[in-house]
């Protein structure tokens, strides 16, 4: 192993473009966290007039964008803000970083001469304003493809199991596929003009390389478009997408593969060694799995961001109907499946802010004074149209009699509202049993070895005890939340290795032995739940899937 160390005194950068924010974790070569910084979208660049970093069609139609060149923004500041913190550029032995999956960027013909010839003296904002041909990304929560989901899946052979080697089932309107038939075929005009589509990860990694950086087989598996075998573009989704889609995605990559070096341009300006490389970014799932250390299979991961996500490593690649498997970013062999709820933070935050006076601490309060099972009280909330189940916005309240017995014996009875304290317990419990349930047909062992928790609402311990006690095992935390940046400062460490092998490495060869001594190590934050508890929430969590599933015949597919 020593002839495969990391270089001593030296960084690895990690970054995260998120939805909310870009964030920015910097290890040094013991795998400890030495900085790091974040630009807030919607408080750090109030001028793009954006709520939660995006822009939602008022129209209803379900079009969610993000301006592109706020992303670029957020990169100057970035640095700026790094910089004013005297931080040392030229330690950095090489940077990688994390993208919210599935938005997508448009570049322009002519765009590659910008991304080569950038003017060290001048931030990269103004010069890459005429760099694309779309200037709003839609972005992963959009939902406007509802025709070209049913278009591709009829293409693809009229199932959705027709497709299943892609990476997850078709209709899924966050995707990009439904995305890309629907823009690539609005014009030929638009077609000719378009040079190369990015990926947020991708994308960001072209600023940093000055060209066009490949998409990375991690998050490309997102897509819908790659043979997550053979991990190649799949002929057979291209052509259900678009003509001509395979020139202007460019080539794949693994994930642990440098991009390049970086450009010129930060070596100039904030002092970058010309010999920085840039190791691919990827997906911020992916990017958690590697800045969660997760390498154990019965591991639960669940992210509370933005999205809720739940996933685990796996080697088998046949996705359920509501998974979607990646190829691992730090396991050549392996991979990942997940689940993604769409109502994840930002729906506890508007339940927070109805029914708990917009506090945390009162929230908090709430969930301490209700008691598991909410005496039956049990609900629904779709602030955003959700993946998972495809439900439409509503809120929806059932009062369940005999609500701890046996399922035959429970029955149901729909209400207005609940009493504030409930409304908050109903929310949290509902996400979670709705995971436990829709995780368990995607092959989680029950109870799972352990839940490690991540994303913003991972901070909160009385969300964490409801997870405990819903799936009844311990929940463990990272020493902090934002394990997607941190995973990418590992990945930046990962991808130097490998490089300087010539080859792929196991991820767990740079810190066998010394994970405790690293900034990885996860810690216990709630024991597992009682067991007799455990299994009552077993048949409340059955009988919810019922009204879920009759719920979805109702109200049909989003
Ligand atoms: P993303 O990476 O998707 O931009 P983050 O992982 O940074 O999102 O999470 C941001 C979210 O964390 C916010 O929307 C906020 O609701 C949530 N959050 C922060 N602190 C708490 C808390 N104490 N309790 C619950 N949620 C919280
Ligand atoms: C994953 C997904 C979300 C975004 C959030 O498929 O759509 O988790 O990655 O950033």
């Amino acid at each position: 192993m020593a002839e495969f160390s990391l270089p001593p005194d030296s960084y690895f950068l990690g970054f995260d473009s998120s939805t909310q924010s870009l964030k920015a974790t910097v290890l040094n070569s013991n795998l400890t966290i030495v900085a790091s910084e974040l630009v807030h979208f919607d408080s750090d660049l109030p001028h793009y007039k954006t709520k939660d970093g995006v822009y939602r069609d008022p129209s209803g139609n379900g079009r969610i964008v993000s301006p592109t060149l706020m992303w670029v923004e957020a990169l100057d500041l970035m640095f700026q803000k790094l910089s004013n913190s005297n931080f040392d550029f030229s330690k950095v032995a090489a940077v990688s970083g994390s993208g919210q999956q599935h938005g997508s960027v448009y570049w322009k013909k002519g765009s590659s001469q910008i991304l080569s010839s950038l003017d060290a003296k001048k931030p990269l904002l103004g010069q890459l304003e005429s760099a694309f041909s779309i200037k709003e990304s839609p972005i992963w929560m959009d939902c406007s493809t509802t025709k070209q989901c049913r278009e591709i899946e009829s293409a693809c052979g009229g199932s959705i199991g027709a497709c299943s080697s892609h990476g997850g089932r078709v209709l899924m309107k966050g995707l990009l596929a439904p995305r890309l038939r629907k823009y690539l075929r609005l014009s030929l005009k638009f077609m000719i003009a378009l040079k190369r589509i990015s990926l947020v990860s991708s994308f960001m990694a072209s600023l940093l390389i000055g060209a066009y950086a490949a998409i990375d087989h991690s998050d490309g598996g997102g897509m819908n478009l790659m043979d997550i075998k053979k991990k190649t573009w799949s002929k057979v989704a291209l052509e259900a997408t678009a003509p001509g889609l395979e020139s202007k995605l460019g080539d794949l990559a693994p994930a642990y593969a440098v991009a390049g070096k970086i450009a010129p341009y930060f070596v100039e300006r904030y002092n970058f060694n010309k010999d920085c490389s840039v190791v691919q970014w990827s997906g911020d799932n992916p990017n958690s799995v590697a800045g969660l250390t997760l390498n154990i299979p019965g591991d639960l991961a669940i992210s509370l961001g933005t999205s809720d996500t739940v996933f685990m490593i796996t080697k088998d690649t046949n996705p359920g109907l509501e998974g979607h498997v990646f190829p691992n970013p730090v396991d050549a062999e392996g991979y990942m499946v997940m689940l993604v709820y769409k109502n994840g933070s930002l729906t506890r935050e508007d339940v927070r802010n109805r029914y708990a006076e917009k506090s945390w601490d009162v929230f908090n309060k709430f969930l301490q004074q209700t008691q598991p099972l909410n005496g039956g009280k049990l609900g629904f909330y779709y602030k955003e149209h959700e993946i998972l189940p495809p439900l439409p916005v509503g809120f929806h309240r059932y009062a369940i009699e005999n609500f701890s017995g046996a399922l035959d014996a429970m029955k149901e009875q729909e209400v207005e509202e609940f009493d504030p304290p409930s409304e908050v317990r109903a929310l949290i419990e509902g996400q979670f049993l709705s995971m436990r349930a829709h995780a368990g047909r995607f092959g989680m062992p029950s109870p799972p070895k352990r839940i490690i928790a991540t994303g913003g609402a991972s901070a909160n311990h009385d969300i964490l005890s409801s997870i405990a006690s819903i799936f009844g095992c311990d929940v463990y935390t990272v020493q902090r939340p934002d394990s997607a940046s941190l995973g990418a400062a590992l990945r930046a460490a990962h991808g130097w290795l490998c490089n300087k092998k010539g080859g792929f490495l196991p991820i767990s060869d740079m810190y066998m032995d010394k994970l405790e001594k690293t900034s990885l190590s996860c810690k216990l934050s709630v024991h597992a739940g009682d067991q007799e508890l455990v299994n009552k929430y077993a048949a409340y969590m059955k009988k919810r899937i019922e009204i879920e599933n009759r719920l979805v015949q109702k109200l049909g597919r989003c």
